[in-house]
């Protein structure tokens, strides 16, 4: 029987659902994957250089107008069939958590209920004041970008910074924790588009196969994850998933 189908089966016993996602999920709805190389302005910069506090404390502008550019371009992607067919999981299998690395909202576009944000969201701004909280912001301005001074808060006017979780910093303790007891309590974890090298996110496939969960990935290309997956579906997610719930 082929791995698609075994998937399916599998996942129609299923009580217990867990769907991992990373960048993947959502590079068929034309948001650049974390590792592909950036374009345009951002040609010459490294992601992972960008996304630091270092980063953006040496230069708001320049990180600020990188984060512009990307929430204007997920301001206009639409969620994919593979975010479609994710939602799908959920309406059928009620006990379904679905925990993102994503800071996208094509999930939530998608019908998602309430997906876990491990690294947090584009659209949740942050004042860095000495009591930090929640800042609006207004639309993206919708350019190529470039620098782009950060807002001041309105309320205390410090500066503002995207509500992303940057390298060296801790995640939401309360979506890990989430997101290790979902994993932790699984029959299946359906990891999909990540390439299993960002910690401690990575660490979900592993706690789930420990558990004994069965772990499927969905990736076109081989990842670490491979060692602790029982089916490996060599697919992308906006052709893979779909066949998964038809
Ligand atoms: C922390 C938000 C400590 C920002 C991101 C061990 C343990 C703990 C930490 C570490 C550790 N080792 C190293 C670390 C440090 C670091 C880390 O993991 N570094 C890596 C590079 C080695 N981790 C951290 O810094 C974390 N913090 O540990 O803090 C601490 C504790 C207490 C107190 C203080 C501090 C924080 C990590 C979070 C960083 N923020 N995002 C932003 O988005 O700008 S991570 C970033 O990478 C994105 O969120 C992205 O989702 C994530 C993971 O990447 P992927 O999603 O996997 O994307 P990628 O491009 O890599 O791969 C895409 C995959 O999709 C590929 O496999 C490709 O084949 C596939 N694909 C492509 N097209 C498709 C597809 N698949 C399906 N369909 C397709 N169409």
């Amino acid at each position: 029987m082929d791995d698609v189908r075994s998937t399916a089966e599998l996942l129609a016993r299923a009580r217990r659902v867990v769907v991992f996602t990373g960048a993947g999920m959502s590079a068929e709805s034309g948001v650049p994957t974390f590792r592909d190389d950036l374009t345009g302005l951002w040609a010459r910069f490294d992601a992972e250089q960008l996304a630091t506090p270092e980063a953006f404390h040496a230069d708001p502008d320049l990180v600020w107008g990188w984060y512009e550019w990307r929430r204007a371009r997920v301001r206009r992607a639409v969620p994919n069939p593979g975010h479609l067919a994710v939602a799908a999981i959920e309406a059928r299998i009620p006990h379904t958590v679905v925990i993102t690395q994503n800071v996208d909202d094509l999930h939530e576009r998608a019908g998602s209920r309430e997906p876990v944000h491990l690294h947090g969201s584009l659209f949740a701004p942050r004042c860095i004041g000495a009591a930090p909280h929640p800042a609006s912001v207004g639309e993206p301005a919708d350019d190529d970008g470039g620098r782009i001074p950060p807002p001041r808060c309105a309320e205390c006017g410090a500066l503002v910074r995207p509500g992303v979780v940057w390298f060296g910093e801790a995640l939401p303790g309360d979506a890990l924790s989430a997101a290790v007891d979902a994993a932790a309590r699984c029959d299946v974890l359906l990891t999909v588009g990540t390439s299993g090298v960002v910690y401690p996110a990575a660490e979900i496939p592993r706690v789930a196969a420990r558990a004994g969960a069965a772990v499927v990935q969905v990736n076109p290309e081989p990842t670490p994850l491979d060692a602790v997956c029982a089916v490996n579906l060599r697919g992308t997610a906006a052709q893979t998933l779909p066949a998964l719930v038809s």
